[in-house]
């Protein structure tokens, strides 16, 4: 995908409720904005790469971008799972990632079991990827922080920029 790496930044959402109790796997869903406006390259399923919640440190990431079939969502979500452990929510608050790479498309499981085991796979994969020279420079881009930098203005407007 000629788009990857690709930056962006949105207000963390409600999703489907259903992340952190049921999989025990929470994921920061993005606003449908932040979903319409992903470059045409960039399909629905899995990648990696890099966040930050507000001007907090940048941690590696897994994202769900697609229609969750193992749930038959009715709309594309955009769902980001920050491998950390965060002591609280951060609803409301701007969340800044850059896809760095794809790792394979969503698929319908057959058990809320397998679902898990694979997304557990997927954070694996994840935290190998990232250790990559390539892929461990984008952490310090300067889209962070820059973000971090100027967050008093940036994060009061609640508005996505996507793109570098
Ligand atoms: P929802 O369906 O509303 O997205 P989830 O059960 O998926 O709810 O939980 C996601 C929420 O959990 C995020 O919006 C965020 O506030 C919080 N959260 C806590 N830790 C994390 C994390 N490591 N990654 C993503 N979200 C997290
Ligand atoms: N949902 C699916 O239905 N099929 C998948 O293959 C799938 N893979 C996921 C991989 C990752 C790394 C993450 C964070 C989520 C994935 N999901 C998948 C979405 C999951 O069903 C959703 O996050 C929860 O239902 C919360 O909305
Ligand atoms: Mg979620």
């Amino acid at each position: 995908m000629k788009s990857l790496p690709y930056f962006c930044r949105g207000e963390v959402v409600r999703g489907f409720g259903r992340g952190s109790k049921e999989l025990g796997i929470p994921t920061a869903n993005f606003p449908d904005c932040v979903v319409e406006h992903l470059p045409g390259d960039i399909g629905t399923g899995i990648y990696y790469g890099w966040a930050c919640v507000g001007n907090g440190d940048v941690h590696k990431m897994v994202m769900s971008i697609g229609w969750n079939p193992y749930y038959k969502n009715t709309k594309k979500s955009m769902e980001t799972h920050v491998i950390h452990k965060f002591k609280e929510d951060f609803y409301g608050e701007t969340l800044s990632v850059v896809m760095v790479g794809y790792i394979r498309p969503e698929r319908s499981y057959d058990s809320l079991e397998a679902l898990i085991a694979a997304i557990n796979g997927d954070i694996s994969e994840a935290k190998v990827q990232l250790e990559r020279p390539e892929h461990v420079k984008l952490r310090e881009d300067n889209f962070f922080i820059s973000h971090s930098t100027s967050t008093s203005a940036a994060s009061s407007s609640k508005t996505f920029i996507n793109g570098h």
